[in-house]
């Protein structure tokens, strides 16, 4: 189309104050006009922002604008109705399409004030999409690769809870943009993999390519076919030309049809209709400047103020917004004519409410192992616990990645998510624990389902970003880590977690768990799942560890962070041990040595930093205590012990890393030991 022509079409459609609401742009000059006010949005709000990356959405308005003013099944009245559509825009540096489509499409709260805010404090426009803080938001994006696993997740759940509660009430759609960057980031491979390999058909990813990253064009760094490089992953995998709406629209039609996930490959040029800058990596990440803008309004024929969208455009994207309100009502009335007990159930699941059979199962447990006590290792005892709490709450769905055997992650009732069978509640991730983790997110913001996992606790580290992605989203996702020190013994240093602890308490709102023994264990669980708005990691034993908790107590006594798990012998303990998982008993031990050396020390367990930390202060002070001296015992690094030993307090740990040997030698060869935990308390008395 030439530039007269696209013009005459935007006055046209500007002039009429009452647009006729068609559902879907009827012709390329309706279409376009609709694209170029994402366009528009974009650049101006990028421009009075002086931040932000005009470049994505100005590409990729074509596509955006096929996608949901045809296809996308959502309602703005109703951002979150459990069975709409997903749209994840994994290149969150393009946040600006989003929010542009969410004002045009007429989503309540995106007011035209809100595109002028773009990246002010306080704003629903923040610098990269936030889920929990924009309605309309699936995920937060920005750091790449990220959405894109969160999509398999997504994916994953819906194939899931469709099998449970039949494709009248779930039958969704999980829509990805995403960009060269997104699938140079090694995550990428990992959700392809997974999501190939599980037939996930409801899967559609529209990559955004146009061959430009920060640093330049993309063939500086890198020459993968994309097409063939999913196909070999099982995708059905197509190119086509972004910028043509029609074939963008039969190339979604084709996807909806596939068999197994899909990929559209759409050729775009990046800044679209900036002359100078389009199509090169200086539309990307900066304000285009006034004269660009000015050339690109030109050169699409689009002559309005800025952040004004004419009535007539406005009416065309609000119409395309009401579209899916008949689908989401007939969607209220099956919920409505499911019998009661379906109904119910499938409305606590989405609501992320845990059933009070959670309760009952954690009660049964502690009673059984009060009348039986049991010497395993933590992550039997999480096997333990999830025999019963996996059939208490069916809304659990477990993994591991390649480790199941040894995280104990797989409780007996269980059996796998397969392509030809979703219902199960097993999901073997492979070798993958960045997909695993991204995809459990995904899982977790669906609604509907509560993901936990499993892998050695030193594979944090090939996980973390998700996990602090978690963290800031708020989600409930259970990360089981096990052999969490050098008490796994002979697969040596490059196994055993030294820092991790550490590392992983650094994340603001994670809870980390490291239970002592068999009751804790249940106790953390517990805590875990009741942990609605923030996700944990459970820090278990390879090795056996005593039960140290006897008799039947019905408080959760985790519920704190820490506790006294042993009163010093008289009212005036001199010595407070502190200490976590596995090393809680040597603790116990070392109090018994200074008892034979007439000191009175007690022991403290702190199974959660967080919790303690988060405590009223006078409560964690008396937990703490005031003995003059304080000790720690943890196979960790010192690392934000000081917080609840202060810097004069004794740290028993490590300072290096481990060693290949068995256990028992270790603990021996780095001083974790009873012995050396009550010379630490002597030396300082
Ligand atoms: C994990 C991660 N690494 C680096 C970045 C910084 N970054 C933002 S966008 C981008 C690449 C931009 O290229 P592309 O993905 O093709 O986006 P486009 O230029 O098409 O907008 C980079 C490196 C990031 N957001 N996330």
């Amino acid at each position: 189309m030439t530039k007269p022509e696209l013009s005459a079409a935007s006055a046209s459609l500007a002039q009429a104050s009452r647009f006729p609401a068609a559902a879907s742009p009827s012709s390329r000059a309706e279409h376009d006009v609709m694209a170029n006010a994402i366009r528009a949005l974009a650049m101006d709000a990028v421009e009075k922002a002086k931040s932000g990356h005009p470049g994505l959405p100005m590409g990729a308005a074509d596509v955006a604008t096929v996608l949901f003013a045809r296809f996308l099944k959502f309602d703005p009245a109703a951002p979150d109705w459990p069975d709409r559509d997903r749209f994840v825009l994994s290149a969150g540096h393009g946040s600006m399409l989003l929010y542009a489509l969410f004002y045009l499409l007429g989503y309540p709260k995106m007011t035209i004030d809100e595109i002028e805010r773009f990246r002010q404090r306080g704003s629903l426009t923040p610098g990269h999409p936030e889920h929990g803080h924009t309605p309309g938001v699936e995920t937060t994006t920005g750091p790449l690769g990220q959405g894109l696993g969160n999509a398999v997740g997504m994916a994953i759940a819906e194939r899931h809870l469709a099998a449970l509660f039949g494709g009248d009430i779930v039958d969704h759609t999980t829509y990805v943009l995403c960009s060269d960057g997104d699938l140079m980031e090694g995550i990428s491979q990992e959700a392809i993999a997974l999501a190939g390999h599980l037939k996930l058909n409801k899967l559609i990813v529209l990559y955004d390519d146009n061959g430009i990253s920060i640093d330049g064009p993309t063939s500086l760094a890198d020459s993968v076919d994309q097409v063939a490089r999913f196909r070999s992953a099982g995708w059905a995998a197509t190119r086509i030309d972004g910028h043509d709406p029609a074939a963008i629209a039969a190339a979604i039609e084709a996807a909806q049809k596939s068999d197994r996930p899909a990929m559209i490959a759409c050729r775009t040029t990046i800044g679209y209709g900036a002359p100078h800058k389009g199509g090169t990596e200086k539309a990307h990440g900066s304000p285009l400047g006034a004269e660009e803008i000015a050339a690109a309004r030109q050169r699409l024929g689009w002559s309005y103020p800025p952040f004004e969208i004419p009535p007539g455009i406005l009416a065309q994207w609000r119409a395309a917004g009401e579209r899916g309100r008949p689908a989401r009502l007939g969607w209220e009335k099956r919920l409505a004519a499911l019998d009661a007990k379906t109904r119910t159930e499938f409305a606590r699941r989405i609501r992320g409410e845990l059933s009070g059979k959670l309760a009952a199962a954690v009660k049964d447990v502690k009673q059984k192992l009060a009348a039986a006590p049991k010497e395993i290792a933590t992550r039997a005892a999480s096997e333990l616990a999830l025999d019963a709490l996996t059939v208490a709450l069916p809304e659990m769905i477990g993994g591991s990645a390649d480790l199941t055997g040894s995280n104990n992650t797989r409780a007996k009732a269980m059996k796998a998510i397969k392509p030809s069978d979703y219902s199960g509640t097993f999901i073997h991730y492979g070798v993958r624990e960045h997909g695993m983790a991204a995809a459990m997110n995904g899982m977790a913001l669906h609604g509907g389902i509560i993901p936990y996992s499993g892998t050695f606790l030193v594979f944090s580290d090939y996980c973390r970003p998700a996990i602090r992605l978690a963290a800031l989203m708020g989600q409930r996702v259970i990360f089981v880590m096990t052999h969490d020190s050098i008490g796994l013994g002979e697969d040596g240093p490059t196994h055993q977690p030294v820092e991790q602890l550490a590392a992983l308490r650094a994340i603001p709102k994670l809870k980390v768990f490291r239970p002592a023994d068999v009751v804790e264990t249940i106790e953390c669980w517990q805590l875990a799942l009741q942990s609605n708005d923030a996700p944990s990691v459970l820090a278990l034993t390879r090795q056996n560890v005593p039960q140290l908790r006897q008799g039947y107590d019905e408080h959760n006594r985790c519920l704190t962070g820490a506790y006294e798990l042993a009163a010093a012998d008289d009212d005036a303990a001199v010595v407070s041990l502190f200490a976590t998982g596995s090393e809680v008993a040597i603790a116990v031990e070392a109090k018994k040595l200074l008892a034979e050396r007439k000191v009175s020390a007690r022991v403290v367990s702190v199974p959660c930093f967080e919790l303690l930390l988060a405590l009223p202060e006078a409560k964690r002070a008396a937990i703490v205590g005031t003995a003059a001296v304080n000790v720690a015992v943890e196979a960790g690094i010192r690392q934000g012990w000081d917080a609840i030993i202060g810097s004069d307090g004794a740290f028993v740990g490590m300072t290096s890393f481990g060693a290949s040997a068995p256990y028992k030698e270790l603990y021996q060869e780095f001083g974790i030991t009873a012995q050396k935990a009550a010379e630490a308390a002597l030396a300082r008395l």
